[in-house]
């Protein structure tokens, strides 16, 4: 009889470490983020039969057209988290400012930040998209936690993951110990361990970037194109952060979005995508940079920090950073 693999609260509850309060912390806060992606999961599925494609109608903080599904998602998310009892503070992409943790802003122990429906262009067209989220253990002590708590550099995360709806629905995090994939076996509703200490693949010469920006971006992403394309690298740009990380993270490759003579701090949000992204990649051997600074490494200013961000395979980061003068 086949072993069947451990799930992803079991594999959560054994990779906690002394900077959680308590040892199943870890796999009470993962498993409740994985509930929401299923239901995420199962919502894009039947997103066109529910009606749920199209405009909410409204822009978010960031001025981005929100998506139906970027409201359910985001709801789901914080509803699942704080079902849990263990989150103070919480802020995510589609909100202003911080998220209501009721009584727990005072008891929780831990900070949450998170982007529910990354790359929400693509929901029409069912094409993949993610969930991204990373954890913090609170700072402040005995009254309701606040912004103090949230705009911390992402080398202060304790754990950071994605869910990826594509052609299956894959979980990964890291809680500074490798990074980790599950697959969600819809027939069973649960999680179930498919790659374990996932190491970024080899340089395998394949970039992705909104290269219709080109013209916008400053000299040294234009010669870093250039060069790539001299040297035969291929392009790759499914729209997706999740998804094209994921993508070079098991293929090889270099994701890019960096800032531009109209958008100096490109469009990414530090908080929600590329702090999260930045711990995976550093955990399976890879890299993340603005250009000159390590991802890991920046202050947020406010819960919408934007940064330039290059990630992935380490060599092509070095190779990438040359072009910045680092
Ligand atoms: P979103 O969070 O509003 O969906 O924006 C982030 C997304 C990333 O997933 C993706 O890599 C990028 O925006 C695509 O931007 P563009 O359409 O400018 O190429
Ligand atoms: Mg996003």
């Amino acid at each position: 009889m086949p072993v069947t693999p451990p799930n992803l609260f079991q594999h959560a509850m054994d990779n906690s470490n002394d900077e959680f309060a308590s040892p199943s912390d870890l796999a009470i806060l993962l498993n409740a983020i994985g509930s929401s992606g299923k239901f995420i999961s199962s919502e894009i599925n039947r997103a066109a039969l529910r009606d749920f494609f199209g405009s909410a109608g409204v822009a978010n903080v960031t001025g981005d057209d929100q998506q139906k599904l970027d409201v359910i998602g985001d709801n789901v998310v914080a509803e699942a988290l704080l079902t849990t009892g263990l989150v103070c503070a919480m802020s995510s992409e589609e909100n202003a400012g911080m998220i209501d943790c009721g009584d727990a802003a005072v008891t929780g122990e831990y900070v949450v930040v998170f982007d529910p429906v990354d790359g929400s262009s693509n929901i029409d067209v069912a094409a993949p998209i993610g969930t991204i989220f990373g954890i913090y253990r609170r700072l402040s002590e005995g009254f309701p936690a606040g912004q103090v708590d949230v705009l911390r550099p992402g080398n202060e995360m304790l754990a950071a993951g994605y869910v990826l709806y594509g052609s299956s629905t894959i979980f990964a995090y890291t809680s500074g110990d490798g990074v980790h994939f599950f697959t969600l076996d819809p027939t069973l509703g649960d999680y179930l361990l498919t790659n374990e200490n996932v190491r970024s693949h080899g340089s395998s010469l394949v970039y992705s970037a909104n290269e219709g920006n080109s013209p916008k971006w400053h000299d040294a992403d234009q010669s870093w194109v250039a060069h790539v394309k001299s040297e035969g690298y291929t392009g790759r740009y499914i729209g997706a952060l999740v998804a094209d990380f994921h993508r070079n993270l098991m293929k090889g490759g270099i994701y890019a979005y960096p800032g531009d003579k109209g958008n100096p701090s490109g469009k990414l949000r530090l908080l929600f995508e590329c702090a999260p992204l930045a711990f995976i990649a550093e955990q399976a051997g890879g890299a993340a940079t603005n250009g000159t600074a390590r991802i890991r490494d920046l202050e947020p200013d406010q819960l919408h920090h934007r940064t330039p961000m290059y990630i992935g395979n380490s060599k092509e980061v070095k190779l990438l950073g040359k072009f910045h003068g680092s």
